[in-house]
């Protein structure tokens, strides 16, 4: 698999011009026999490579793939993504990630599938995960901090992913309190952030991260065509979605050696600047119940401040924000 990897990487370098069967050979150390069985490899998952006597290899397209190979040409000199586990299909990302995480897996690791049979939401909701259109990925992080400062995570994770989305698409996406990434008001990515902890300390963080790039219209189900919204969809293209991956994991990194080194102060910042729904009437609803009133703000722990029609202001932890029709 590395040396698939590093050939790939040899390829992918030299985009558009042919590579020679002695330079590969000479610097993977490998034969001619051990190179072409490679190259076969790749052909059979799709990349397209032209092999000419005398003059070697040549990249000429590949495919929309995360496996680890397609995905390491895109994460950069971060650590984040240096550790990738793919899978075709899987129940979830965020199961083989925790068990990885209690493995002791280190940081930065990362769980990518193609399809999810049994993608997960909050509050034991589904994620509709469909082979081939989105990024479904759990990021482990073993960050040093207070168990109640966890959630700041779920924010720092949502202002990364509304980067990454501006910087591959151009286009502008919004953070619902606490975790949707909107795009015009529908629901483009989710996070879900789950904990491993012993008594108020932190082991790990499994954040699962879930994005539709290339889906249209007919891939989402009736429940949810109205709602949700995919990159393609708001670009009117698609995307690759290894490097929509190596965008997101270069913007989260950076935010959160920030957030280690200066505190979330920063990170308040850049939510607020894109939170859809602060200064509006919104009704929070959870498991004991719902409010209504006026979305204030958010504490320096990243609970949400809703003022209610009597002036009185609450904390919210956990909830799902809707805005009432007038
Ligand atoms: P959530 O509970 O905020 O959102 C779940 C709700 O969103 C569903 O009830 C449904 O209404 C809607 N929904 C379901 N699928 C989609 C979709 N593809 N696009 C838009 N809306 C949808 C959000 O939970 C957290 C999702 C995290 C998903 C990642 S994927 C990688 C990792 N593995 C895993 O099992 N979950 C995470």
């Amino acid at each position: 698999a590395m040396m698939k990897e590093a050939l790939l990487h040899m390829l992918s370098e030299n985009e558009g011009e042919f590579v020679s069967g002695q330079e590969i050979s000479n610097k993977l150390n490998c034969s001619r026999t051990a190179i072409w069985k490679h190259i076969s490899e790749l052909r059979n998952s799709g990349y397209t490579i032209e092999a000419v006597q005398k003059r070697g290899y040549r990249l000429v397209t590949s495919p929309d793939l995360v496996t680890a190979e397609e995905v390491s040409l895109y994460t950069g000199n971060g650590t984040f993504g240096k550790k990738i586990t793919y899978k075709s299909s899987v129940k979830s990302t965020q199961e083989i990630a925790h068990s990885l995480a209690r493995e002791g897996a280190p940081e930065g690791s990362i769980v990518l599938a193609d399809e999810q049979t049994g993608g997960r939401g909050r509050l034991g909701r589904a994620w509709q995960s469909p082979a081939g259109t989105g990024v479904w990925m759990s990021l482990i992080l073993k960050p040093n901090i207070p168990l109640q400062k966890a959630p700041q995570l779920t924010l720092l994770i949502a202002v990364a992913a509304s980067k990454a989305i501006e910087k591959v698409a151009g286009l502008e996406a919004e953070i619902k309190w606490p975790n949707d990434i909107l795009i015009k008001g529908k629901k483009t990515a989710g996070i879900l952030t789950e904990l491993q902890a012993e008594a108020d300390s932190i082991h790990s963080v499994i954040v699962g991260i879930g994005m539709n790039v290339n889906q249209q219209t007919e891939h989402f189900s009736d429940e949810i065509a109205q709602i949700a919204t995919s990159l393609a969809i708001e670009g009117r293209q698609t995307y690759k979605r290894a490097e929509v991956i190596g965008v997101l994991l270069q913007e989260i990194e950076t935010l959160y050696r920030q957030y280690l080194e200066n505190g979330f102060g920063v990170i308040k910042l850049l939510w607020e600047a894109r939170a859809f729904s602060l200064g509006k009437r919104i009704t929070a609803r959870s498991v004991t119940g719902s409010i209504t009133g006026y979305a204030k703000g958010i504490t320096e722990e990243g609970v949400l401040l809703l003022e209610d029609d009597r002036g009185q202001v609450h904390s919210i932890y956990s909830a799902d924000i809707e805005i009432p029709s007038p």
